[in-house]
């Protein structure tokens, strides 16, 4: 799939990892939205996908890539022959229970990966004009997990101290930190985003609410960790998207932005909601949803709750989330049921659902 585009005027974006749940959904969004061209670097681990780009695979803006972030040489082939005026990196490993399994991937693409990223970005950007390394970018997209775990009040701001929990959060933390000093020390125009919790289409079936939308729908358990008392603090994927184009647009250089849609909710709050809009949008289950939920072991180091302050933002960028929460739940549920190929096709590899996170695999 990989094709050259064409040079026109267009300003062309890398995405790294935007063969993944929200890298896909940003780059579908920007060729329909945008006149950009958009291409896309991802390894195509378990968790990226090229049917999540098919809606844009024929778009002669786009372009496909199959590479990962620490292979320098061919970061630098692509910088080279496409000369993006902006990188988003979405690049990573994400699954928190697959970061109690097995960190060292974790650290190899999050850290290391990032780390070589950088390296050749900044390469790139030295070897700019002056006009565009004005243009130029590097927009890293985290998560508000690097913050830690918040008691029942309270909201992560942008000042919160970093105190990741989990291998996960632990080397985005670090992530975050090499993107912070690139700019520090080589003056490398980055921005940094910290993101709560999101769901919607294309999402991976191991995160929580695909997951039980999908176990739901065939009547398979619906495993709560704990006391399923846990809150997250959730944002529709379209949402968070917005957000982000519009940080790269006109963020401050430097800069950090949390994005959240006030939305927490816990875990069993949420496990409920799905268990009865799947009820009402399938005729004639032969099970009742709520019935299928288990409290199970809970996982190693489960942070209680997250909750973001999206006031900076908000106010500096005047970005907004437009979807609320049931609704867009609503709409992740239909296209789940509406899109059981896409399902069937990304899960037929080694991930069929199974308990991750406590070494049972
Ligand atoms: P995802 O797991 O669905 O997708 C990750 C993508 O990165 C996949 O396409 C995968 O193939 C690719 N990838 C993995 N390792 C790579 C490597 N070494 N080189 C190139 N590509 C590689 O993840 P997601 O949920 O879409 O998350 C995207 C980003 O957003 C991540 O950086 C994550 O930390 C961050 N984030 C996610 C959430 C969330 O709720 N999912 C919230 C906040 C922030
Ligand atoms: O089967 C489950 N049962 C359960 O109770 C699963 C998969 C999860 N959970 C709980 C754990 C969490 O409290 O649900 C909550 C959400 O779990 P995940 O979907 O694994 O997400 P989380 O650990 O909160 O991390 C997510 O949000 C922040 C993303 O996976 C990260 O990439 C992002 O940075």
């Amino acid at each position: 799939m990989s094709s050259a585009i064409q040079s026109s005027s267009q300003p062309t974006l890398l995405v790294t990892g935007g063969a993944g749940f929200i890298g896909s959904c940003f780059v579908r969004q920007r060729l329909a939205q945008d006149d950009v061209r958009v291409v896309v670097l991802d390894k195509l681990t378990y968790a990226g996908n090229l049917d999540s780009l098919a809606p844009v695979s024929d778009d002669p803006n786009f372009a496909f890539e199959q590479a990962g972030i620490e292979d320098a040489g061919e970061v630098r082939r692509i910088l080279d022959q496409y000369q993006p005026v902006q990188i988003v990196n979405f690049a990573a490993e994400s699954h928190v229970d697959r970061s109690i399994d097995g960190p060292a991937e974790f650290v190899m693409t999050n850290v290391l990966g990032t780390f070589y990223l950088l390296e050749e970005a900044r390469r790139y950007y030295s070897e700019r004009s002056a006009t565009q390394q004005a243009e130029f970018r590097f927009l890293h997209v985290s998560t508000d997990e690097v913050y830690g775990s918040l008691g029942p009040t309270g909201k992560f701001t942008e000042q919160t101290k970093y105190a990741p929990n989990s291998p996960y959060s632990a080397s985005k933390a670090s992530s975050d930190h090499f993107v912070r000093a690139y700019h520090h020390t080589y003056g490398l125009p980055v921005l940094i985003t910290n993101c709560s919790n999101n769901y919607g289409p294309y999402q991976f079936p191991e995160k929580l609410i695909p997951l039980m939308i999908l176990n739901a729908i065939a009547g398979k358990p619906l495993p709560l960790y704990g006391d399923g008392q846990n809150v997250r603090d959730w944002l529709f994927v379209e949402d968070h998207c917005q957000a982000i184009w519009r940080v790269l647009q006109a963020g401050e250089i430097g800069e950090v932005y949390n994005i959240g849609g006030d939305a927490e909710r816990t875990n069993l709050q949420i496990v409920h909601t799905i268990c009865d809009v799947v009820e009402e949008l399938v005729p004639n289950l032969d099970h009742r949803p709520r019935e299928l939920i288990q409290f199970v072991q809970d996982r190693p180091g489960h942070d209680r709750r997250y909750a973001i302050d999206a006031s900076k933002i908000q106010a500096q960028l005047g970005w907004q989330p437009s979807h609320d929460f049931e609704t867009a739940l609503r709409t992740t549920v239909r296209w789940y049921l509406d899109n059981s190929l896409w399902t069937q096709r990304v899960a037929d590899g080694s991930y069929a659902g199974q308990r991750l996170g406590i070494g049972a695999n």
